[in-house]
C-alpha cells in the first residue's frame, strides 16, 4: 500500500546569516574579548535554533551565505558550528545551501560548508550542486532540489561566452539552467512533498532602497523558472530584504532575508526567519521577526545654518541612542568647519552602541550633476559611462577605447560585480 504521508512537515527556513561581518559596527566586549557584532549574530542565530528545537521542526533549510566569505576565521566558523550542532543533537535534518559568499573565487565548491559533509555530520546535507536530495524526517520523506549560486563557469565555457553581452550571457545561462532543472523535475516522485532551495537573484525581487543603484540588472533568473506546480515551497537566499515573490502564493517563493543587519542599507528592514508547514495541498508559511540591534542614520544639512553645532546637537537629542548603531551624516560649508566641536559630538553620541561621524563638505562652486543621470533609480554602468563621456568633450578621443575597456571588464567579472549580497 502506498504511504500517503498525511502529516504536514514543519520546516524552519533561514538564509543569509553572514556571521562574522559588520565588525565595524561593533566594539570589543571587554568581558569576552569578542566583537559585539559577532555576539549579536550568534545570539540571533541561536534564537532561530531555539525555535527549531522548541517546536520541534522536522527539518531546517538554510538558503546560503553563511559567512562574509569562504574562508572565515576559525572562531567564526566555530560560532556557526556550535549553533548548528544543536540540530544534530536534536536529530533534526538540515540542508546547508552554498551561496555566493560561501564559494571560493578560485576553484569550485563551498569550502566553509563542505566541511560538514567531509566530517559526515549526521543528518546534514550540503547543497553545492544542482541535485535532488531525499530526506527522511520524523513526519515523512521530503524531496529537496538544491540550486546553489551558479557562476557562469558551472554551465558555460569561457569560449562560449566570449563576445557576448551580460544580457546575452544571462539569457544563455537561464536556458542551460532550465534544461538541467527540468531533468531534476522529471525524476521527482509526485507523491512526495517537494522544496526547491536556491541561492539566486530573481528578476522581480525588490532590493533595499540603497541597492537599486548597484549593477542590479545583471545576473537574474526569471520567476517562471521557480513557480512550477511540482514545488510545494520555494526557499530562497541571497536578497537580504524579506519578501514573497509569488503573489498567488502557489507555490510560495520566499526570501526570509538576512537574520541580522549586515549594513546600513538594511537599517529599516525587519529581520527574521520563516516557519513553513509543508503540505502537498496547501503550504502555509509565516515570517517570524527577530529582535535585532537597531541601526539609525541621522542626516542633517547645516550649510544654511548660523549655529550649526546646536542644530546638530538638537538633531541627535531627538533620538534614544541606547544599544543603537548610529551613523551621523552632516553637510556643511568649509568656513563652518571650526564651528563644529568634535569633542561635543562624541559626548552627545556617547550612549550609542557604536557610531561613525561623516561630515560632507558642500562646495559653493559645485557643478550641477549630469541631468540625464539624476532621478534615475537604476543606472546601467555602460549607459552611465556613455552619458558621462558624452558630457566631457575633453575625453572625446578616449571615449571609444574607454567604452570598450569597460565592456570587457564587465564581461570578465560580471559574477564578481554581483557578489554584493
Ligand atoms: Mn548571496
Amino acid at each position: 500500500m502506498k504511504n500517503l504521508h498525511p502529516n504536514m512537515i514543519k520546516i524552519l527556513h533561514l538564509a543569509d546569516i553572514h556571521i562574522g561581518s559588520g565588525f565595524s559596527h561593533g566594539r570589543i566586549n571587554s568581558a569576552t574579548g569578542l566583537n559585539t557584532r559577532l555576539e549579536d549574530f550568534v545570539n540571533t542565530l541561536s534564537l532561530c535554533i531555539d525555535r527549531a528545537l522548541e517546536e520541534p521542526v522536522d527539518m531546517v533549510i538554510f538558503g546560503g551565505d553563511a559567512f562574509p566569505d569562504a574562508t572565515p576565521a576559525p572562531y567564526v566558523q566555530e560560532a556557526f558550528a556550535s549553533q548548528f550542532r544543536r540540530l544534530v543533537d536534536a536529530d533534526i535534518p538540515t540542508v546547508l545551501l552554498v551561496g555566493n559568499h560561501d564559494l571560493h573565487s578560485q576553484g569550485v565548491g563551498g569550502a566553509s560548508l563542505n566541511i560538514y559533509r567531509t566530517l559526515g555530520v549526521p543528518g546534514f546535507v550540503v547543497g553545492d550542486t544542482l541535485t535532488t536530495h531525499h530526506i527522511q524526517t520524523r513526519n515523512g520523506k521530503v524531496q529537496v532540489i538544491t540550486l546553489p549560486w551558479l557562476t557562469r563557469s558551472a554551465l558555460m565555457t569561457r569560449k562560449e561566452t566570449a563576445g557576448l553581452s551580460m544580457a546575452e550571457v544571462n539569457q544563455l545561462l537561464t536556458e542551460r539552467l532550465e534544461v538541467v532543472l527540468e531533468g531534476e523535475i522529471r525524476k521527482l516522485d509526485p507523491d512526495l512533498p517537494t522544496i526547491l532551495l536556491a541561492h539566486l537573484m530573481a528578476d522581480n525581487a525588490m532590493l533595499g532602497a540603497e541597492r537599486l543603484l548597484a549593477v542590479g540588472k545583471g545576473f537574474t533568473l526569471p520567476l517562471s523558472l521557480l513557480t512550477r506546480p511540482c514545488f510545494n515551497y520555494v526557499a530562497l537566499g541571497h536578497v537580504h530584504c524579506h519578501q514573497n515573490l509569488n503573489k498567488s502564493n502557489d507555490p510560495p517563493v520566499i526570501y526570509p532575508g538576512s537574520i541580522e543587519r549586515v549594513d546600513f542599507s538594511e537599517e529599516k528592514e525587519d529581520k527574521g526567519y520563516v516557519m513553513v508547514e509543508l503540505d502537498q495541498g496547501d503550504t502555509k508559511w509565516e515570517f517570524c521577526p527577530l529582535p535585532v540591534r537597531p541601526f539609525l542614520t541621522i542626516e542633517v544639512d547645516l550649510s544654511k545654518s548660523d549655529d550649526p553645532l546646536s542644530i546638530l546637537l538638537g538633531a541627535i537629542a531627538k533620538h534614544n541612542l541606547d544599544e543603537t548603531v548610529v551613523r551621523l551624516i552632516y553637510k556643511l560649508r568649509s568656513e563652518q568647519l571650526d564651528l563644529i566641536e568634535n569633542s561635543v559630538l562624541h559626548k552627545a553620541l556617547n550612549t550609542a552602541h557604536s557610531y561613525t561621524i561623516q561630515p560632507e563638505l558642500v562646495s559653493q562652486l559645485a557643478k550641477p550633476r549630469i541631468p540625464e543621470l539624476n532621478a534615475s533609480s537604476s543606472i546601467d554602468p555602460m549607459e552611465a559611462l556613455k552619458t558621462y563621456l558624452h558630457n566631457r568633450d575633453d575625453l572625446k578621443d578616449l571615449a571609444t577605447p574607454m567604452l570598450e575597456a569597460a565592456q570587457t571588464l564587465l564581461e570578465e567579472d560580471n559574477h564578481i560585480l554581483l557578489n554584493n549580497f
